[in-house]
């Protein structure tokens, strides 16, 4: 009469916290016990739902197969004990790439697990580290801990806030199937605690924990509970790591290559566009700073150099344009000493014609130079792109606007930040219909991203063994503040190529 009950899998995130400090039957976490523990927040176009899963290394975190199933993306806290509530330690990441085991059964639940990727890798510390693949069969009658935030017995409503633990015991196969039947594969691990102990709604994707000489091993992804409540004293259901280990170990290692040629900022105020850092000397010789005249003031704006004679920029920056200053070959803005440095004065610009100043469609625009500039280590142009942006590619944001909310006004120093390509579809989660297709949106781990006085500044992409490709120009950010976590956004360089080869004749 008993069966697996997959139907309570994940709870969607409620505010009121339960009483009581178990997963059932269980003990609240310490601080650091469990640094590898992710409390993972699921958007599906149902809702919200919530997850446990584990950091594996410093870019993927291991949940349940269910936890990433149909997911349009994923907010990712590690550091913290406590779901809600300030905590110094807790870090929150918002990401949308996960990979789905390819034989992830939603009715059986088998293979039941998925990877998560975070778009940049993170820094470890003592509340954020990684947790131990099984290197061996992990054995019947065993002692072992889930740990997870789930619901803490069968009548409260929402999460704990608080992480808790309980010890449970591994059973065999056939004793598992004496309570489920044969849909219990060999894949599958149960585990039963003395009394009514186990997993419940809300910890599904968390880790079942092994502790072998003195070191946490995983050995199991929370997966199913009994229909007949948690509180009931049939066994709990996880994912068993070990027949998995190839699996997350190829997956993992080929997709880290990637990473390698990410350069990842953290939050260190000092020196960012927001999070970003300094730019060197000669680093980003195409960059131009465009002060703009106009009948109604002046206005700041970046751009790239293309070629000898023009600039690619944002329609912003010259709709309306009396005419512009430019400097070129210098990082800095204010140091009119420095020999590299040259400044240019022209009126001449071409607006794409399908400009809408409104809604910031087709915001792009060429600045003609009055004569050719003469090239320099510090002075070269950046290559148009030849192929559409790929999502979740790794990209740089150039810009001297302002580096925080509260710090009105330019900078005076190029500033340089690497964040990801989100597909369309992710950034219409937060910005909506507005984003049209030659659009694209990129954001960092953190709340990186561009902000007043980058407008027009280029995203670059460094393709294998090529110099940098101009790939966005800087358009517009979040009402929600430069220092949001809302994505940054771009006019997609590459719809543009024929008309800006048309116009420029390069
Ligand atoms: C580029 O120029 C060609 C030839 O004049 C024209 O047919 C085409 O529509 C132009 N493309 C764009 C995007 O302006
Ligand atoms: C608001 C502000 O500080 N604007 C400055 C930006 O940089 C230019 C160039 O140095 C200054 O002239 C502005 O005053």
């Amino acid at each position: 009469m008993k069966f697996l009950a997959f139907f309570l899998l994940c709870v969607p995130h409620v505010l009121s916290l339960p009483k009581g400090s178990r997963i059932v039957g269980g003990n609240q976490a310490r601080g650091g016990q469990f640094p590898f523990v992710a409390a993972i927040y699921v958007t599906r176009s149902g809702g919200t739902y919530f997850c446990g899963g584990v950091l594996l290394s410093n870019q993927w975190v291991l949940t349940a197969g269910q936890c990433v199933d149909g997911a349009t993306s994923f907010r990712v806290q590690l550091g913290s004990n406590i779901l809600e509530g300030t905590d110094l330690n807790r870090v929150t990441l918002a990401t949308a790439t996960y990979t789905l085991h390819p034989r992830y059964n939603s009715e059986t639940l088998e293979n039941d697990l998925g990877l998560i990727k975070l778009r940049l890798p993170i820094e470890f510390n003592q509340y954020i580290s990684v947790i131990t693949l099984p290197s061996s069969f992990t054995p019947d009658y065993v002692s072992v801990t889930a740990v997870g935030w789930g619901q803490v017995d069968d009548f409260s409503t929402g999460l704990s806030n608080n992480l808790v633990s309980v010890t449970l015991t591994t059973i065999s196969h056939d004793e598992c199937q004496l309570t489920y039947g044969p849909q219990i594969t060999h894949d599958m691990l149960c585990a039963a605690g003395n009394f009514n102990e186990g997993i419940c709604n809300g910890d599904m994707g968390g880790a079942l924990i092994q502790t072998i000489g003195g070191t946490a091993v995983h050995v199991g992804i929370a997966s199913f509970r009994s229909h007949n409540g948690c509180e009931t004293t049939d066994p709990s259901g996880f994912t068993r790591t070990i027949a998995y280990v190839d699996w997350i170990r190829n997956f993992v290692a080929l997709f880290s290559l990637f990473t390698l040629f990410s350069s990842p900022v953290y939050s260190n105020i000092a020196g960012r566009i927001i999070g970003g850092s300094d730019a060197k000397a000669g680093e980003f010789p195409f960059t131009a700073a465009i002060y703009i005249h106009t009948s109604s003031g002046q206005y700041f704006c970046a751009g790239a150099l293309l070629s000898r004679e023009w600039i690619l920029t944002g329609a912003q920056c010259v709709d309306g344009a009396l005419q512009f200053t430019i400097v070129l070959g210098s990082n800095n803005l204010q140091d009119s000493n420095d020999p590299n440095r040259v400044k240019v004065a022209t009126e001449e610009y071409y607006l794409y014609p399908k400009y809408d100043a409104f809604t910031l469609q087709h915001d792009i625009a060429l600045i003609k130079l009055r004569l050719p500039i003469e090239y320099s280590d510090y002075i070269q142009p950046i290559l148009l792109p030849t192929a559409e942006l790929v999502d979740y590619s790794v990209v740089v944001a150039l810009g001297w606007g302002q580096t925080s909310d509260e710090d009105a006004g330019n900078v005076s120093d190029l500033h340089r930040v690497s964040i990801t390509v989100l597909s369309n579809q992710e950034c219409r989660n937060t910005y909506g219909t507005q984003i049209i297709e030659e659009m694209v949106c990129a954001e960092g781990n953190y709340n990186q991203g561009t902000c007043h006085g980058d407008s027009g500044g280029p995203l670059i992409q460094y393709v294998y063994g090529q110099s940098a490709t101009h790939v966005g120009v800087s358009s517009f950010f979040s009402g929600n503040g430069c220092e949001s976590t809302d994505p940054s956004g771009f006019t997609r360089t590459f719809p543009y190529v024929e008309w800006i080869r048309n116009v420029t004749q390069i």
